[in-house]
């Protein structure tokens, strides 16, 4: 899509040379680095991944590896599933089948549904790969015979029922620090402690509910108070420019004193520990998963791996969610150190956390946007996501995901603004140059000033991205787009185009260069729009330096017919998905249902003295300007009586004719609507507090006494 001979024009670019390479400047020194190594957290194949995932940890990763490709720089991206660890354990308890059914049933689900998002991995790998158990394994022995472990027997909760240590999310209790009576053994979910299982109050067996037992059993340790000076200085002193929430986060983990943590678990579910008198044990999940990024690497550049992981001008980026910061910060970097031979992280822009609806995104209760549902519920629209996540990621605070603000990003944004841009610029081609690129001619200070947008907007952006600014970035992106907008609009070309079609020519071949901008500029976030854009524009190798060059394609080039880059969201679309989360949240709430208390004991006595009677429903009507009444007339044997009943909202009268009820018959008579009634009928309050009629099972006369 370059242009062979560049015009006069100020925004042509004679110098398009990459510019290979990263500085970054530190407290000592400045290093220049040639490559990048760009990790994100590997999802627990225990579930498929949801819209927290993606805008905390997938999204921006894909982003950045985009945006350095496009820069020309090396880049390796790696994904991969975690398999390992007791949540899985816990799934395939559940469910009656293997861990491995669950991670192969998941991993599948998670990889596809990433490539059909267009997350651009180099490696989807999973750590039950022969590959990985040899890595991990590897990893731990050398260690091990670094003497970098320490040997300890304490004594650990044990299940005597199922036989077993009950490691991490095997137990469940009171959290010491908030109250939560469903903290696990390794983490509270509600305040976001990290524990050990034997801090919990009051636990339980979360596989028979029992209280465990203490139990000795030995274990392997890495030594973190060992490293916290070193970890110290890594960080507080030479990593001051890391996000303020995980620098803060990290110096409270330095500040409170590190620990020694146990690297190996008691369990069926793992990577053996490799070495001797390690039967039944296996590498603790957070010490194998990291590992998994080495893996994948492997299985992906085989033998060249250590250029990635070991060589001094490689720079190795970790995208993944706040809770996972202190094992990239602190417990990876440690183990990191205690081989000697591996790059410690560059930067962990870690991400804080997206709501959903204004609740807490969550597996259990369902409470999510899943990816792979929303891929078949609103096909092609990948793009869609990825902006609307982009454009509210949870960078520097917890941020909240609701359909009527996406749907107003898509419709207000994506259609009205860039949609509508290109749109206009390409059918107006369309229309006087029959989609022949016009030449352009002498330049008007307004077209001098779209370059100059242009280019500035592209100085911002560029600087948002390098900082990891990734709302910052579309935002900028989305203003590239009202300047094009705000350009056609001052020089009405479809006016110009009366009288003077030599500068129609002009207006619209900068238009058209202003859309292969967009094309440039929005390809991280919106790869599939870029795509698209590009082959209308009939181009396809881009690179970064050419965004705000104003002669990216050639006079003459030959514009495909306009085709809609975004089409609106419906009401009803947004409205389904409101009404799947609603049922959701009932859903919930009966599950969550227990019944009511059991009221005081009362004597025999006094419930004697309620005269509860069977009657006949004869007659049931509305009660007029009523809501909540309906009025029967009952048969009770003793002559007929008329009750009043506040179930309207529950039945249809005539639904209830015929239809025998019991009734208190000696409630004095009370008067609603300015109607008498004379009895009380009976009902059970259900779950969601409707009311439904009690009668007797089987034929009873009218009148008849229920004791
Ligand atoms: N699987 C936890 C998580 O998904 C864990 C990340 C591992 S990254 C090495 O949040
Ligand atoms: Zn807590």
């Amino acid at each position: 899509m370059r242009k062979k001979n560049p015009s006069k024009a100020s925004g042509a670019c004679t110098a398009l040379k990459n510019n290979h390479g990263a500085k970054r400047q530190n407290n000592r020194e400045t290093i220049m680095f040639n490559r990048t190594l760009i990790t994100s957290a590997l999802p627990y194949a225990n579930g498929p991944v949801h819209i927290g995932h993606l805008a905390g940890v997938y999204v921006p990763a894909d982003i950045y590896a985009r945006y350095l490709r496009l820069k020309g720089e090396e880049v390796l991206f790696i994904g991969g599933s975690d398999e390992h660890g007791v949540p899985i354990t816990i799934k395939a308890k559940a469910e009656g089948v293997t861990p491995q059914d669950i991670v192969d049933r998941y991993h599948n689900i998670i990889k596809d549904s990433f490539a059909e998002l267009g997350i651009s991995f180099d490696v989807y790998g999973r750590t039950t790969s022969e590959t990985h158990r040899k890595t991990a394994s590897d990893f731990f022995r050398r260690l091990y015979e670094k003497g970098e472990f320490i040997e300890k027997t304490s004594e650990q909760l044990y299940d005597p029922i199922a036989k077993q240590f009950l490691a991490d999310r095997y137990v469940v209790g009171t959290c010491p620090h908030c109250g939560n009576d469903h903290a696990y053994g390794d983490q509270c979910e509600n305040c976001g402690t990290s524990l050990n299982a034997t801090d919990l109050i009051n636990p339980h067996s979360a596989i028979t509910g029992n209280v465990p037992v203490l139990k000795e059993t030995s274990h392997w340790y890495l030594p973190l108070d060992k490293w916290e000076p070193a970890l110290r200085h890594w960080i507080l002193d030479e990593h001051k420019e890391w996000k303020t929430n995980v620098y803060g986060q990290c110096k409270s983990w330095l500040d409170m004193g590190l620990q020694p943590r146990a690297v190996s678990r008691d369990l069926d579910w793992g990577i053996p520990v490799p070495v001797e008198g390690a039967e039944g044990k296996v590498l603790y999940v957070w010490f194998d998963a990291p590992i998994g990024y080495i893996s994948n690497t492997i299985d992906c550049v085989g033998d060249d791996w250590e250029k990635w992981w070991k060589e001094k001008d490689t720079r190795m980026i970790h995208f993944i969610g706040k809770d996972n910061i202190v094992f990239h910060c602190i417990v990876f970097p440690a183990m990191l150190m205690a081989d000697g031979s591996y790059n410690l992280p560059d930067n962990v822009p870690a991400n804080e956390f997206l709501n959903l609806e204004d609740d807490k995104i969550s597996t259990s209760r369902n409470w999510a946007v899943w990816l792979h549902e929303y891929l078949r519920e609103l096909p092609n629209r990948q793009d869609e996501l990825r902006y609307v996540l982009t454009a509210n990621a949870p960078e520097t605070k917890d941020n909240n995901f609701t359909w009527r603000d996406y749907q107003t990003r898509v419709n207000s944004e994506l259609v009205a603004i860039l949609g509508n841009f290109v749109n206009r610029a390409i059918v107006l081609t369309h229309k006087y140059f029959d989609g022949t690129l016009p030449a352009a001619g002498e330049l008007h200070p307004v077209d001098i000033a779209l370059i100059d947008d242009f280019k500035r907007l592209k100085s911002e952006m560029t600087d948002a991205l390098d900082n990891f600014h990734f709302r910052e970035a579309s935002r900028i992106a989305m203003d590239m787009a009202r300047a094009g907008n705000k350009y056609l609009q001052e020089t009405e070309p479809w006016k110009v185009a009366k009288t003077d079609m030599a500068r129609t020519a002009t207006i619209l071949n900068l238009a058209i260069q202003a859309c292969a901008n967009l094309a440039i500029a929005f390809e991280p976030i919106l790869p599939f729009m870029s795509a698209k854009l590009l082959k209308m524009l009939g181009g396809k190798d881009i690179t970064w330096d050419m965004l705000g060059c104003f002669d990216l394609v050639p006079a003459g080039a030959h514009i495909g017919k306009p085709e809609l880059l975004f089409e609106k969201i419906e009401d009803n679309v947004v409205e389904e998905q409101v009404n799947k989360l609603l049922a959701t949240k009932e859903a919930n709430r009966l599950a969550a249902w227990t019944p009511e208390a059991v009221k005081e004991d009362v004597a025999y006595d006094d419930f004697a003295k309620v005269d509860i009677r069977v009657g006949k429903v004869l007659e049931c009507s509305n009660v007029p300007k009523s809501k909540k009444l309906l009025e029967f007339k009952i048969d009770d044997g003793m002559g007929g009586r008329t009750i009043l009943s506040g179930i309207a909202a529950y039945y249809k009268p005539e639904d209830l004719i015929g239809k025998e009820v019991c009734f208190i018959a000696n409630f004095p008579p009370r008067k609603m609507m300015g109607r008498e009634s004379f009895g009380m009928i009976l009902s059970a309050v259900n779950a969601d507090g409707s009311l439904t009629v009690i009668g007797p099972q089987g034929e009873v006369r009218p009148g008849a006494t229920v004791g």
